[in-house]
């Protein structure tokens, strides 16, 4: 992404800015804050902290798991199940746009020792007809498929969702020829309230899974990894090992519960501005995005006709203090969260029509 610098909204005395960058601009509530000064806290690299404990029993609980761990961030929980699920020397299937691949630092190969096979799937969705082909026979001189690594929702695809079937179907199938399954969960529950179901039911079948509790679920840190009781306890271990051995951490673990428990039910109403905000940018000219594709809160969309790159658009709306970034010179993304109301949405709009008709006098 291309980041411009910004005032931080949750700062006083600096004006009213919509941010539509990412949903991990959420800023805490004045209850989390609450909750966060409350907090009963003791050293969680002891177990001891009891706001921690009962945040990842809770998680557990939620995705009908025997165990859940805290990690700082969702790249630490998604490079610890790498590192848990391959050995070094293998091949690790994800589609193309996925976080793994392009947005954590090449620590699947850092850290983990392990290469890409980057598959290119519509709207991001994989299937098991597109990864059969790809899964390395088992001959001694070709590298072996480690891991299946799925993202739902799909960030960069546009916020798309993985139907629990299209997961268990993978799944099953993976799990016939011994390949775990691991869920880049980050958006997790945004699939779920798109599509009314619940994140057991969407994940049932992978081995491990990560989500965030930094993004739509409004928590200010944090995210989780879910799985068996001899994965966490081994994923304890890579995250002391990583530095990730926090202490007196249930100050960020009481944001995180209350994020968990009122959050999801918040996901709806972002996903209906996200589709108020595309129906509107697919009329504006030079805009490329078919609104029928916007399924959550992410919408990507292609710029390259309004006579601008997304770095001019991000200055030009900027300008009129709204944020967005590109995810490259033609494809722009908005994300909509609990921080962003129906009156910022049609704000941000009116931005983008003049940031564009500027764009077209420019052009001409
Ligand atoms: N995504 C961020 C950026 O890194 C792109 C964002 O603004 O969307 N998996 C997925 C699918 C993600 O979108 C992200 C963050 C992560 C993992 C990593 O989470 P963090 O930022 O907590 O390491």
């Amino acid at each position: 992404m291309t980041g411009i610098p910004c005032a931080n909204p949750g700062k006083k005395n600096t004006p009213y800015v919509i941010d539509l960058r990412s949903d991990t601009v959420t800023l805490p509530t004045p209850e989390m804050r609450r909750a966060m000064a409350e907090a009963e806290v003791g050293d969680d690299v002891y177990g001891e902290d009891p706001t921690i404990n009962k945040l990842e029993q809770r998680a557990a609980e939620i995705f009908g798991r025997e165990a859940a761990i805290f990690v700082p961030t969702g790249s630490m929980g998604n490079q610890i199940a790498i590192k848990l699920h391959t050995q070094p020397g293998q091949e690790i299937i994800c589609e193309a746009r996925g976080h793994i691949y392009n947005y954590e630092m090449a620590m699947l190969s850092w850290f983990s020792g392990c290469v890409v096979r980057p598959l290119q799937a519509p709207n991001g969705l994989m299937s098991w007809d597109l990864v059969e082909p790809w899964i390395a026979p088992s001959i001694y001189y070709r590298a072996q498929t480690g891991l299946i690594s799925l993202e739902n929702t799909h960030n960069m695809a546009g916020g798309t969702c993985l139907t629990a079937e299209q997961t268990d179907e993978i799944c099953e199938r993976a799990h016939e020829r011994g390949i775990p399954v691991h869920m880049d969960g980050a958006r997790i529950f945004n699939a779920a309230a798109a599509m009314n179901t619940t994140v057991e039911r969407l994940t049932r079948n992978c081995d491990s899974v990560m989500f965030c509790l930094s993004k739509g679920l409004g928590a200010p840190v944090g995210s989780m990894l879910v799985g068996s009781r001899k994965f966490v306890e081994r994923a304890r271990a890579v995250r002391k090992a990583l530095g990730g051995g926090m202490r007196q951490a249930g100050i960020l673990a009481a944001a995180g519960l209350i994020a968990l428990e009122d959050g999801p039910r918040l996901l709806k109403q972002d996903h209906e501005n996200a589709k108020f905000m595309a129906e509107a940018l697919a009329r504006i000219s030079g805009i490329k995005l078919d609104p029928a594709t916007v399924q959550t809160n992410i919408l990507i969309f292609d710029v390259s006709g309004t006579g601008m790159d997304t770095a001019e658009m991000a200055k030009r709306m900027a300008e009129r203090n709204v944020l967005c970034s590109g995810v490259n010179p033609r494809i722009m993304r908005f994300v909509t969260h609990r921080d962003i109301s129906r009156a910022d949405c049609q704000r941000a709009l009116e931005a983008v029509e003049a940031a564009c008709g500027r764009g077209a006098a420019v052009s001409s």
